[in-house]
């Protein structure tokens, strides 16, 4: 089964820029995901190919036209699909969790928006599940739909990489990764980690555990709060 995404914007000429490279450029090349991307414009109705309107009720920038995205979902989906999703700064925040099961879906339809969104009812009527990738504001939805694109391409069965991927994950455990070295032992006067040199498995093993742990108390208290409390619960499911 291909994995198979279309994405609505009013900037098709964006992608699949980032998506062309790497892991995930040289897979779509290779046909283990397909990419339709769909100029909304194209589904204007007027000469002047018109998007987008002013708020109603008032207030500053435009909306993006209901009409318009509906002719340009209409076009593409008889019905629509399980995963159909709006990118946008009010959404769900992402999660690896959310990506897997992204991942798990034949097909996803992602809504691209520009200006200060779409109108409400257009979500409404195609159920539209809100996605959000951080809070910070960017300046239009492709960028989201990129990162979302890559996220769930990097683990879709039978991509190089994804049996590595999968076992650091379940090896992660929750911590921020470890810091990592290669050569030389000695750069610009800074050596490498004498316990990464010696071979000492079981050493090596409590050292990169004991760097996670710190990384992430110092810089994840969200995520460090969360390993010590289900640290905590299988201490008690042992005993
Ligand atoms: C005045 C209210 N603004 C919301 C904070 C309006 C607004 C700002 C930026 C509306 C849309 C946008 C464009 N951003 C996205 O489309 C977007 C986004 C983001 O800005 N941050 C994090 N995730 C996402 S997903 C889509």
């Amino acid at each position: 089964m291909t994995f198979s995404v279309k994405v609505f914007t009013l900037y098709p000429e964006m992608f699949p820029g980032p998506l062309q490279y790497s892991l995930v450029g040289r897979a779509l090349q290779d046909g283990k995901w397909l990419l339709d991307v769909i100029n909304i414009r194209d589904f204007a109705l007027d000469r002047h190919k018109t998007v987008d309107d002013t708020v109603c009720g008032g207030g500053p920038g435009m909306v993006m036209r209901p009409d318009v995205v509906d002719r340009a979902l209409k076009f593409h989906y008889q019905t629509p699909p399980k995963s159909l999703i709006y990118l946008s700064p009010r959404g769900i925040p992402l999660t690896q969790e959310r990506v897997k099961e992204l991942a798990q879906s034949a097909s996803l339809g992602l809504l691209c928006g520009r200006f200060e969104g779409v109108d409400q009812r257009l979500l409404e009527a195609w159920k539209f599940e809100e996605v959000s990738v951080g809070d910070y504001v960017l300046t239009g939805g492709e960028l989201p739909a990129m990162t979302l694109i890559d996220a769930c391409v990097r683990i879709l069965p039978g991509i190089v990489g994804t049996a590595e991927s999968l076992e650091e994950e379940s090896f992660s455990q929750g911590l921020l990764e470890y810091p990592q070295y290669t050569r030389p032992r000695v750069w610009e006067g800074r050596e490498v980690p004498h316990v990464l040199l010696q071979g000492h498995h079981e050493h090596i093993r409590r050292w990169r555990q004991a760097q996670a742990e710190e990384l992430t108390r110092v810089r994840r208290p969200d995520l460090w709060q969360e390993y010590c409390e289900r640290r905590e619960k299988e201490k008690g499911s042992k005993e």
